[in-house]
């Protein structure tokens, strides 16, 4: 998982795999971390700034994705 392109609000669907989801650069308009450890749901997010938002999963190393907002 953790590979996006989007605009607007976006829902990250979980496997049976637990991943939370950190946005660790913090650009302005970053959506809220999902810190919980996540599986089998989906959480939804909404972004407000546009730009490049890298994320990373806290639970698994070098487990990385990015949400581009245009
Ligand atoms: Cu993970």
């Amino acid at each position: 998982m953790h590979q996006f392109a989007f605009a607007g609000s976006i829902e990250f669907d979980f496997g049976t795999m637990a991943n939370n989801v950190f946005f660790d650069d913090a650009p302005s308009g970053a959506a809220a971390n999902i810190t919980t450890p996540s599986f089998d749901t989906s959480v939804s997010r909404t972004f407000t700034g546009k730009g490049r938002h890298v994320n990373s999963c806290h639970l698994n190393r070098g487990t990385r994705g990015v949400v581009v907002v245009q």
